[in-house]
């Protein structure tokens, strides 16, 4: 338990204990009969009780975030590795045995709260330190670099991104002309474009996905000595996404995929850790990082150029008691930082320190939002801030005003001091030179992809453009992708029936390796991973148990699915439970899928082959023995391919050794280099 689960346990009230009362504490005789002139009368207006429940009942919504708006969040705690005194003064950043509480808050960008978890989206990735000098917020994402350079133009990004404004279509989707007619008139939002293209719009899992503070930041030391700093959280599970069909599908199958997951996760102790990374970058350094300014936000800077220095550990332990009170209640300011830590001139992030803070207003009606238990410091707070909606302290004294002789004693330093960099210059409303390049870094990008992530930018870009009506729009964009990449731009003007573009750039050649996710396996672990085993009458129950062991001995779950809920009964003539009806699940919503022998001919219950035909088109793990090959090549799976994909696990009966195949696939994740073209699923 942390210093602010502790704090929070202060404001708990649990439900259901005690008498029921009004919000007044009067006691309630009777809460489902309003009070009426007579039993089959008109109802009295001096029914406090019932005025007081609807009045309730009709103010509970708060204004969603105007981004960022669906999302999920837990409690958890950084620890340091070392000491990182040379760098920072910040306390959290310096003391090894201190396990600093976190809030963090995961998010989808474009969708309404009540949208979907897993549409072609960036992610949110808010993390709230309660540190012993005051709450420092990191609110990154899980791509590192962002649409613009300049807040000035978010309103105009989120517009367009959102659903368009007369008739509010589409929801959570950027698949649309608005979107795509802004980007291709701001080239400098490219590189963030190709990276919304890739598989990282769609992770697995929120456990499963990188984050970044995007902006560079400064980190100040003791000797008042800054330098340059790049935050990145590295997940201990690696780097994992879902692919663009099995998204969409597990839309409509569970909205709730990556918050449902969090939460089991937690519940079932499987706690998410990400370690966090600098990339530290000295000032006098800056100007060698070439054709890179690092107040850009378009632009990253390269694993292999700048290594990433892992510094320290955050996990997530606890999930909330409360999701309003908590996660839609918490409210992340950029500017919240502590003594150690300092923004740049970064012309996004000096944007974004007034938004966030202003924003909060608005969605938690007035000022006193940091008094709420999610959001409250463990330091004190102590000073002549006063009044507003939802003043929850009592202060007490005259002197609410500073100086004063009048007691309120407080003293003004040692705190926070801001880094002294010298600026000059005249007011001008223009942009820096060095902002000026906006493709080389998104041609990185793609050079840097494997084979089947490039497949799945192309049909990515396809799909969006695909949707686009005018051809104007669509035309511009494979302009743009010219400029990436030649090979690109004609693979993707083909699919979308743009004419193909005249190659007028050459492709630089430079790739980061680590951009690609081939490069993010992580331990390749198979915790948490979920196996479906498609299960019918006559079913070795014994085979079944082997396999079940020692899939939950390394931490995957598996679930027997059968044509209808209940049991079946087992080659020996036992009942045998099965987890639920393949009619009420989805292949999408499992990592891997295995047909066993049965005596029942499951081939012939199309929603079986469905079943391992649809795992099998989304690159996952498939295995089958015995008769349950029958239900593979009812699938039109090509079970030859079984020497070559080791992700297609098939054997004539079932061997000790087939678990293990099967688990080293699934933490393997995916076969995404399998020919799935030919599948009908
Ligand atoms: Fe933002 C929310 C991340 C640019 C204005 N943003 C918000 C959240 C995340 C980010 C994770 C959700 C926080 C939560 O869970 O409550 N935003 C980013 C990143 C950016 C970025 C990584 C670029 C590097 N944002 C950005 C700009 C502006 C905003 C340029 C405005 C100038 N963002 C907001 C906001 C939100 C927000 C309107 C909506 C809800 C909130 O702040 O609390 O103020």
């Amino acid at each position: 338990m942390t210093s602010k689960d502790r704090q929070i346990a202060t404001s708990r009230r649990p439900f259901g204990e005690g008498a029921l009362t009004t919000d007044q504490g009067i006691p309630v005789d009777d809460t489902a009969n309003s009070l009426r002139a007579g039993a089959r009368g008109p109802t009295l207006l001096e029914d406090f009780h019932l005025r007081e429940k609807l009045m309730r009942f009709d103010h509970e919504r708060i204004p969603e975030r105007v981004v960022h708006a669906r999302g999920a969040g837990a409690h958890g705690y950084f620890q340091v590795y070392e000491p990182l005194d040379e760098y920072t003064t910040a306390d959290f950043l310096t003391d090894p045995d201190t396990r600093t509480p976190v809030f963090v808050r995961f998010s989808t960008v474009q969708g309404s709260r009540g949208s979907t978890d897993t549409p072609r989206d960036v992610r949110g990735f808010a993390v709230k330190f309660y540190t012993r000098q005051g709450n420092f917020d990191l609110v990154g994402n899980n791509m590192p670099v962002f649409f613009i350079q300049d807040g000035i133009k978010f309103p105009d990004l989120v517009h367009a991104l959102k659903p368009e404004p007369h008739n509010e279509i589409p929801q959570a989707a950027s698949a649309h002309d608005a979107f795509w007619d802004f980007v291709t008139l701001q080239p400098e939002t490219m590189h963030h474009v190709i990276w919304l293209m890739s598989d990282r719009a769609l992770p697995r899992s929120y456990r499963m996905m990188q984050g970044f503070g995007v902006h560079t930041f400064r980190l100040v030391n003791g000797h008042g000595h800054g330098t340059f700093v790049k935050f990145h959280w590295k997940p201990t599970l690696g780097t994992h996404s879902l692919v663009f069909d099995e998204a969409q599908l597990i839309s409509g199958r569970d909205p709730d995929y990556n918050r449902r997951d969090l939460w089991e996760a937690i519940e079932a102790g499987e706690y998410p850790s990400w370690e966090l990374g600098l990339q530290l970058i000295p000032q006098e350094r800056v100007f060698e990082l070439d054709d890179i300014d690092i107040l850009d936000p378009t632009k990253l800077i390269p694993e292999e150029v700048v290594p990433v220095t892992p510094v320290g550990r955050l996990t997530l332990d606890r999930n909330p008691d409360n999701f309003f009170a908590e996660t839609e209640q918490a409210a992340f300011c950029v500017g919240n930082i502590v003594p150690g830590i300092d923004f740049t001139d970064d012309p996004l992030l000096q944007a974004r320190l007034f938004s966030y803070l202003d924003t909060q207003l608005t969605r938690l009606g007035g000022p006193n939002f940091t008094q709420l238990p999610i959001n409250r410091p463990l330091t004190p707070v102590r000073n002549q801030q006063q009044d507003g909606l939802h003043q929850d302290v009592v202060p007490t004294g005259r002197a609410n005003y500073h100086p004063s002789s009048r007691g309120g004693t407080m003293q003004v330093g040692p705190g926070f001091v801001t880094y002294p960099e010298p600026v000059d210059g005249p007011k001008e409303r223009k942009r820096s030179e060095t902002f000026a390049e906006h493709y080389w870094q998104a041609t990185l990008f793609w050079n840097s992809m494997a084979p089947w992530e490039q497949e799945h930018i192309i049909a990515a870009y396809r799909f969006e453009l695909g949707k686009v009506g005018e051809m104007t729009i669509r035309v511009r964009a494979v302009e743009h992708l010219n400029r990436i990449d030649h090979d690109l731009a004609v693979s993707v003007a083909r699919g979308i029936g743009v004419e193909e573009p005249v190659k007028s750039i050459d492709n630089h050649g430079r790739s980061s390796p680590a951009l690609s996710q081939e490069q993010h396996d992580g331990a390749g672990s198979p915790r948490t991973r979920r196996v479906a085993v498609l299960v019918a009458d006559g079913a070795d129950a014994r085979v079944i148990a082997l396999l079940r062991d020692a899939c939950t001995e390394v931490g995957t779950s598996v679930d027997l699915l059968a044509a209808t809920d209940g049991t079946v009964t087992t080659s020996d003539g036992v009942p045998m439970e099965v987890t639920r009806a393949m009619s009420t699940t989805s292949s999408v919503l499992y990592d891997a899928v295995v047909v066993p022998s049965a005596a029942a001919d499951l081939s012939a219950d199309g929603v079986a082959v469905h079943f391992a035909a649809e795992a099998y088109k989304h690159g996952k793990p498939v295995g089958a023995f015995g008769r349950g090959l029958d239900v593979l090549q009812r699938a039109q799976i090509p079970l030859t391919t079984a020497t070559t994909d080791p992700a297609l696990i098939v054997e004539e009966e079932f061997t000790p050794d087939f678990p293990h195949t099967l688990l080293t696939a699934v933490s393997a994740h995916r076969n995404f280099d399998r020919d799935v073209t030919g599948i009908p699923a």
